[in-house]
């Protein structure tokens, strides 16, 4: 038997792919396009089994629509800059720039190797001044749009690192590195305005639910977090009244106190000398703690009373205002209405400081808890006796919100409003590898925007010096750098010196890829007309709510901005599973990594591949453990002997040809198309499997037991398909068969197997004849059998005619093709 070189094959095919150029698109193309994106990497290494499996996935899509005669747009690049190359720059003691981009040629010589059909004309890097060029324009635009802009805000701090840390390196309050006790400090920093966006950014996603992943789209309507409710403002004397948002503006009559964020500047505001100190001692406590502390249900109730009180608008009692860590400064107003009987953080604060509580809903029967905030009656709105100008007793929740609404609006002490969980972006890193902000500080004009003409603003490269994180970016200790003429009056003026958020290099890359190289824009608007939506978006479910949501934001813009035609730049969206090993995450310190290279070198690219795409639905998990890739091979040496056992000629017209066989083939191409639209690519090699166990059968078996031996034109029929559908999951032995079978390269765009449509339907059906319910007949008909025809045929038959007997048949029922029912 002949053996199958996996290493000769793929040796041999690589440099004729190189010539040939397969997978080049053009927009000027008259064939429909089809836009390819699957998630660019950052390079950190060398490629690992992750890559190998989404990139496995996204390339039957690809490959695919080549074959279904598309136009296709399949592109790759890298997240070159960032926080990842940068960290492990710093770790390998290198400059991110050099260890930066030899990655970069580690992963495209990988992904050359593993033959995915990328249109490497289109390569792009994001830490290239020609890409963050247009990053930096894009940034000014939106400045000029008042959609970029600076404020001060807190952020973690370490006293000892001297360094701002992100969320995740604070833990239990402490730095994670050196375990001083973080702090927050205010820094002026940079904010794309999202929240702008934020109504649109949540109406679009019904639009998207159909083609998106649920879980995507749940996770970013989360995200935003619309809620409905009111603005309600309190009274109170020798200050602006105090405005509170509030969901549950139906519970006013059981307001009993309000809370506002301990460090917020109302609270400093509010307190009373009496009171200042207690408040200070609290508000420095809180101040260590991350806001995902602040945030937790299980820690304990604390507060300081602030010493005021304000007047609630509906019942004109006095409350008292407190100081509490439980409300956020940045949401809503930051200043709550504390509702003890509906809210279960205020139940618990009521119930520590010793406030009352009155509860407004009529809670089930039965019910045991203490807040309730589900539907109900209202009740003691106002309590039994009480006079007051709004009465909402008796109401559910919707009409006593909107009832009390009005009353507040009428009165003109509250409003009703919508609220946004999601927040500004801010964009700012005080970090050395990303896009340098192009805005100049002088003391006379301010914020100076470097001039268009000036960019690119380049990174300097400060070879040699520290570039560990400080708190304050690399940069503004490059007085060379920093350090210039103010584009407006010439005097002294600073470069701003943080870097940008990489979230914000990849809000727009598949747009470039559109016109990579073009020198006018940051794009091609007549090109990314012609490719924009992305058709589908391959991906990790990791990019669910930031990565995704930027980069439709920036769509957004850009479409107002005139640029683009559309406003949602993914139309579909595929999340692959992970790949594990031993059923956990692969990780150094289990030492249960698999190395893809060492894979590759023993089993091929088309057998990891092969493996990676049958273990399952794309979404669910891999755990290469339990994967077989020898197997996986073995089939490919099945599938590729079929192409050296055919013996008709390349050409050979099907026709004549064993129809068990065509039809297994027929039916194998039709399905093949229906499970990848839907992304069960798993199947669908389970049915190329097949029809290679069916072909081999044709050809070994004797005629008796239904074999036709390889000379049937039937069997090349089915090698070419097995070849062309395998040419999406394992293109190396798919272009070897399609050489042995005669055919030029390459088999990557040979285009779809034509099948005979009438292969494909049932050939005959049995119709039932019946008279008087009995059954007197059975006929072989077409399943497409017209009543008319089918009655005639019926009532022609000879044993019908016996049944029948001469006497008049009074009625006949015809349900084609299945049944006749003959009443005499
Ligand atoms: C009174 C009330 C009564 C509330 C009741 C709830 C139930 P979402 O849906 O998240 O928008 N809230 C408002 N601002 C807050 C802040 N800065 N920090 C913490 N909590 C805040 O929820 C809005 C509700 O969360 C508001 O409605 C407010 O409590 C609280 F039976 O007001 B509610």
């Amino acid at each position: 038997q002949e053996t199958y070189d996996v290493e000769a094959v793929q040796e041999k095919w690589l440099p004729v792919w190189d010539e040939l150029q397969p997978f080049r698109a053009d927009e000027d193309s008259p064939r429909e396009k089809k836009y390819a994106l699957t998630m660019f990497p950052y390079p950190s290494g060398d490629l690992h089994m992750g890559h190998a499996e989404v990139t496995a996935l996204h390339d039957v899509v690809a490959r695919y629509w080549w074959q279904r005669g598309f136009e296709v747009l399949n592109p790759m690049g890298w997240d070159s800059f960032g926080l990842p190359a940068e960290n492990a720059a710093i770790r390998n003691d290198e400059h991110p720039a050099t260890y930066t981009y030899a990655n970069i040629e580690t992963q495209y010589e990988s992904f050359k190797r593993y033959g995915i059909s990328f249109d490497w004309s289109r390569r792009l890097h994001t830490s290239d001044p020609e890409y963050y060029r247009w990053t930096q324009w894009l940034f000014l635009k939106f400045r000029e749009r008042g959609l970029a802009y600076r404020k001060n805000s807190p952020v973690n701090w370490c006293p000892n690192d001297q360094t701002v840390l992100a969320n995740e390196q604070v833990v239990d309050g402490k730095c994670e590195r050196c375990g001083a006790d973080v702090t927050k400090r205010e820094l002026t920093q940079w904010y794309f305005k999202i929240t702008e966006y934020a109504q649109e950014l949540l109406d679009c996603l019904d639009d998207l639910e159909p083609t998106w992943p649920t879980r995507v789209v749940t996770a970013q309507r989360n995200w935003i977090g619309r809620s409905e409710g009111a603005h309600v403002d309190f009274a109170v004397e020798g200050h602006d009244p105090i405005t509170v948002y509030t969901t549950r503006p139906d519970t006013i009559f059981g307001t009993t106190f309000m809370v506002v964020a301990v460090d917020s500047a109302l609270a400093e505001e509010l307190v009373t000398d009496g009171q200042r100190a207690a408040f200070e001692t609290y508000r420095d406590e809180i101040r260590k703690e991350t806001e995902i502390e602040r945030l937790s249900t299980d820690r304990p109730t604390s507060g300081v009373d602030l010493g005021v009180t304000a007047t609630n608008p509906v019942t004109g009692t006095q409350i008292p205002v407190w100081a509490t860590d439980y409300v956020l400064a940045d949401y809503g107003t930051g200043a709550v209405m504390g509702v003890p009987g509906g809210d279960q953080r205020d139940w618990e604060f009521a119930t520590v400081m010793g406030l009352e509580i009155i509860r407004t809903t009529q809670t089930p029967e039965g019910f045991e808890g203490e807040s309730y905030n589900g539907e109900g009656p209202a009740i003691n709105s106002p309590a039994p006796g009480v006079d007051a100008p709004l009465d909402i007793n008796g109401l559910g929740v919707a009409e006593a919100k909107r009832a009390t609404i009005d009353f507040l609006e009428q009165r003109g002490t509250g409003k009703g409003a919508v609220n946004f969980r999601l927040r500004d972006w801010l964009l700012s890193r005080q970090r050395y590898w990303g896009v340098p902000i192009p805005i100049i500080h002088c003391e006379k004009d301010g914020e100076v925007a470097v001039p268009y003409d000036q960019l690119p603003l380049e990174l300097p490269e400060l070879r040699g010096a520290d570039l560990k994180p400080k708190g304050v970016s690399p940069l503004a200790a490059a007085s060379e750098w920093v350090d210039v003429a103010c584009p407006t009056c010439g005097g002294p003026a600073k470069r701003d010196s943080d870097t940008m958020d990489t979230f914000v290099d990849s809000s727009w890359y598949f747009l470039r890829y559109c016109s990579p190289t073009y020198t006018d824009g940051p794009f091609d608007v007549e090109k990314a007309r012609a490719w924009m939506p992305a058709d589908i978006y391959v991906g990790g479910v990791e990019h669910a709510v930031l990565h995704l949501l930027y980069a439709r934001f920036f769509t957004k813009v850009l479409r107002d901005m005139g640029m683009l035609d559309v406003g949602e730049p993914f139309a579909a969206q595929l999340n692959q599973g992970i790949v594990i090993n031993q059923g956990k995450k692969m990780s150094k310190s289990l030492g249960n990594g698999v190395s893809l290279g060492d894979q590759l070198a023993a089993y091929g690219v088309d057998a990891v591949r092969l493996t990676l795409v049958f273990a399952g639905p794309p979404e669910d998990d891999i755990d290469w453990a339990d994967m077989s890739p020898a197997g996986s091979l073995r089939f490919l040496q099945r599938a590729w002997r079929l192409s050296g056992d055919v013996t008709s000629a390349p050409g050979t017209a099907p026709e004549g040809g064993d129809v068990a066989l065509r039809r297994a083939t027929a039916h194998t191409v039709h399905e093949a198309a229906e499970l990848i639209e839907g992304y069960r690519f798993n199947v669908m090699v389970a049915r190329v499997m097949e029809l290679v166990n069916a072909t081999r059968k044709a050809i070994d078996l004797p005629e008796s037991r239904g074999g036709c031996g390889p000379a049937d034109p039937a069997v090349r029929e089915a090698t070419e398909a097995v070849a062309i559908l395998l040419s999406l999951v394992a293109p190396f032995t798919a272009e070897e068969m399609w050489e042995r079978l005669g055919h030029r390269p390459t088999v990557a765009r040979a285009g779809w197997p034509a099948v005979d449509p009438g292969l494909l339907v049932e050939e005959s059906v049995t119709a039932v004849v019946q008279i008087q319910g009995k059954v007197k007949a059975r006929l072989e008909v077409a399943p497409d059998i017209a009543e008319a025809d089918l009655e005639q045929l019926a009532l022609a038959d000879p044993d019908v005619v016996k049944a029948i007997d001469g006497r008049p048949v009074r009625k006949v029922i015809v349900r084609a093709p299945k049944l006749v029912n003959v009443v005499v």
